[in-house]
């Protein structure tokens, strides 16, 4: 199963013929700069080359009106002066004679990558297009956009495919008002955007793109907008909102496919969205959504306009979707207040439509409550608020350029780091007598080691221990990506990693334990982080490095689990940042295969992916699942997810709460 990739020159062959400051950012060169950059990093050969098509009209008519299509048709045959005309009806968007070409193709080339990705003749994909498509609408050019390629896609996925529910993220710097448009009232079309917004001082200056439009009539909550009010927002606060709103509201609801909007003008260095998170969070992002809908995503290229960093997020995604580690992300940050605020509003609204989110603080607080009665939520659906915002604002736009385009200069952040495939991707630490599952290497014990320590005693004791060793040295130096091992007492073996092996060789060992432990170890000096879920009511938590959740139904409550993993696991191990994993899995935990799966494709983000996995002999059966989630295939769906207890989401929200002064990960309000 393969990664798309779809490119073509002719995409490059338009550009702006007159003089537009707003227009000139988007040139030819974002797109064969990207191209060049996978195929001089050896990505695009690794990628099932796909040819893109042109779109046709009913394709285009899946979303468009004919009116417009049939506007947009004439561009090829006008003069220069008609095209300007043409172009002056819209906004921030210019047109030229081979753009309507290109347009078919770009819509045409996300077509191809939905065709490619549901009929599985690859697992995921990338589609390099211009002119992008997340701003225009159903009869209007918008914000460098032509036909809306995602949401025509999306479209299309439900049509000739059968897909039922369908997630848009959209991680482009900019609100792609046209596709929240087109799916407002549509609840199997899940529209998830953040926006610079500055409340509402930001093109295209929408008040429907703030946080409260979470769609219409029984599209209500399927629209989830997370407004950031200040530029300069980091790693952290990009992976809080994907914690703390996206994948929870994601997997709650199970997508049969993923569209991307990826837009790369929310990296550092970008001129429009003058944000500061790095190349490498695309790495992350991407990985994040690779376990929804069985791992079927498609990204299609919206905006970006730092040549630099766009091409360096281009690879980056890529190289997720091939399934390269991940790119560890040190000394991130907490997220900033304002990116708490919005953090806040948006789970707050959301809360009503997301069982999984029904535990978050609701606000009432008095800027809420200034803002609710100086503009209504109702008034987001009426015309007179639809309407931009111009003003004075091309005056003020003039006198900022020329400062802004010193600072955009001044810009520096290293090159992400390489990605190295380790030659071992996974290995196994079996009894003898245990069959090795397909695809992962059996690890052999070193009989030198053994020797010498078998006349101690315990001689299969020994060789495991010899072998975890190994295992983990290996990983360590990245000659092997990771293991699992079947031991005959897991408790034990945790033990004996955890103090004699773990610590010696890498500084951070996160030791996520799923069921009952005794802990039999010290946690307080910060070798380790320990995250346990059971259904077990354990003691208070003590201290920082130890963190016992419990489900009161056990580990069998998918939505307890997910809450638990989103809310409390990610973050905590985004801020940790540990040099290895060490996923325990007690016997009789009632975690379900699924769940299972998934928690390993999760944690696969952390430590360049080497986790080891502990089970015991007898829980042999899970052998399978684990061997698959260890070597990168993505996990099947959840099932249904039900309603969590009240007692579990509170619990949760009470120990986050606790939690927060010593992980900034885990805030979800701020204090203004
Ligand atoms: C696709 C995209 C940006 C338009 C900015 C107009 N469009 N000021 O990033
Ligand atoms: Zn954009």
């Amino acid at each position: 199963m393969g990664t798309a990739l779809i490119y073509d020159e002719e995409m490059t062959k338009y550009k702006l013929l007159w003089v537009d400051p707003a227009c000139k950012i988007e040139v030819p060169e974002r797109l064969s700069v990207s191209y060049e950059a996978l195929v001089r990093t050896g990505l695009s050969d690794r990628c099932v080359s796909v040819p893109p098509r042109e779109a046709l009209d009913a394709e285009i008519l899946l979303v468009h009106s004919e009116e417009y299509l049939e506007g947009v048709k004439k561009t090829p045959h006008m003069t220069l002066e008609d095209l300007k005309e043409f172009t002056l009806q819209y906004g921030d968007v210019y047109f030229h004679p081979n753009i309507y070409h290109c347009a078919k193709l770009a819509a045409g080339s996300a077509l191809q990558l939905v065709d490619s990705v549901m009929t599985g003749k690859v697992r995921n994909g990338m589609a390099l297009v211009r002119p992008p498509g997340h701003h225009s609408m159903r009869s209007a050019a918008s914000g460098f956009c032509v036909f809306n390629n995602v949401a025509i896609a999306a479209r299309y996925a439900k049509q000739k495919h059968g897909a039922e529910r369908v997630l848009i993220v959209d991680w482009d710097i900019h609100h792609g008002q046209g596709v929240q448009y087109c799916f407002e009232d549509d609840p199997s079309v899940l529209y998830f955007s953040w926006h610079r917004y500055e409340r509402q001082k930001f093109w295209p200056n929408l008040r429907e793109s703030d946080y409260d439009s979470v769609g219409k009539g029984s599209g209500a909550g399927f629209n989830v907008n997370v407004p950031w009010n200040e530029v300069g927002m980091e790693n952290s606060d990009y992976l809080s909102v994907f914690c703390h709103v996206l994948l929870p509201v994601a997997y709650e609801f199970c997508p049969d496919l993923v569209l991307v909007c990826a837009g790369f003008d929310s990296a550092i260095g970008d001129p429009e969205g003058e944000m500061c998170a790095t190349p490498d969070i695309f790495a992350h992002l991407t990985h994040l959504l690779m376990n929804l809908a069985g791992g079927k995503l498609c990204a299609v290229l919206e905006g970006g306009y730092n040549l630099t960093s766009l091409a360096q997020s281009v690879c980056q995604t890529v190289q997720t979707l091939l399934g390269d580690p991940l790119p560890q992300l040190a000394n991130l940050r907490s997220p900033c207040e304002s990116a708490l605020e919005s953090l806040q509003c948006v789970r707050s609204v959301q809360r009503r439509y997301w069982s999984i989110l029904k535990h978050a603080v609701p606000y009432f607080n008095t800027s809420c409550l200034v803002r609710f009665l100086i503009s209504p939520a109702d008034s987001a659906t009426t015309d007179v608020s639809n309407k931009r915002i111009k003003l004075a604002k091309a005056e003020e736009e003039k006198a900022e350029t020329a400062e802004d385009e010193r600072s955009q200069e001044e810009k520096v952040w290293p090159e992400p780091a390489e990605r190295l495939r380790p030659p071992v991707c996974s290995v196994s630490v079996l009894p003898d007598d245990a069959a090795c599952p397909d695809g992962l290497k059996r690890l052999a014990s070193s009989k030198d080691l053994n020797r010498s320590m078998e006349d101690a005693g315990d001689a299969d004791g020994v060789a495991t221990f010899s072998r975890l060793y190994t295992l983990i040295e290996k990983m360590r130096t990245n000659e092997i990506g990771n293991g699992v091992a079947l031991v005959p007492d897991v408790a034990a073996a945790v033990e004996c990693v955890v103090q004699d092996l773990g610590s010696d060789l890498v500084s951070r060992v996160l030791v996520v334990c799923v069921g009952k432990e005794e802990l039999n170890y010290a946690t307080a000096d910060g070798k380790m982080l320990v995250v346990q879920i059971s259904g077990e009511d354990k003691e208070e938590q003590k201290g920082k490095y130890y963190i016992p959740v419990c489900l009161k139904k056990g580990c069998g409550d998918t939505v307890g689990f997910i809450q638990a993993v989103f809310g409390l696991l990610l973050p905590l191990g985004y801020e940790y940042d540990p040099g290895l994993v060490l996923l325990v899995r007690m016997p009789g935990s009632g975690v379900g295969d699924c769940m299972w799966q998934q928690l390993i494709g999760l944690l696969k983000g952390f430590a360049k992916g080497h986790t080891l996995v502990l089970m015991q002999t007898n829980d042999g059966a899970c052998m399978g699942p684990t061997a698959s989630a260890l070597l990168g295939h993505p996990a099947p769906p959840l099932q249904e997810l039900l309603t969590p207890l009240p007692d579990d989401g509170g619990a949760l929200e009470r120990m986050r709460e606790r939690l927060q002064a010593d992980w900034k990960m885990l805030q979800t309000t701020g204090e203004w």
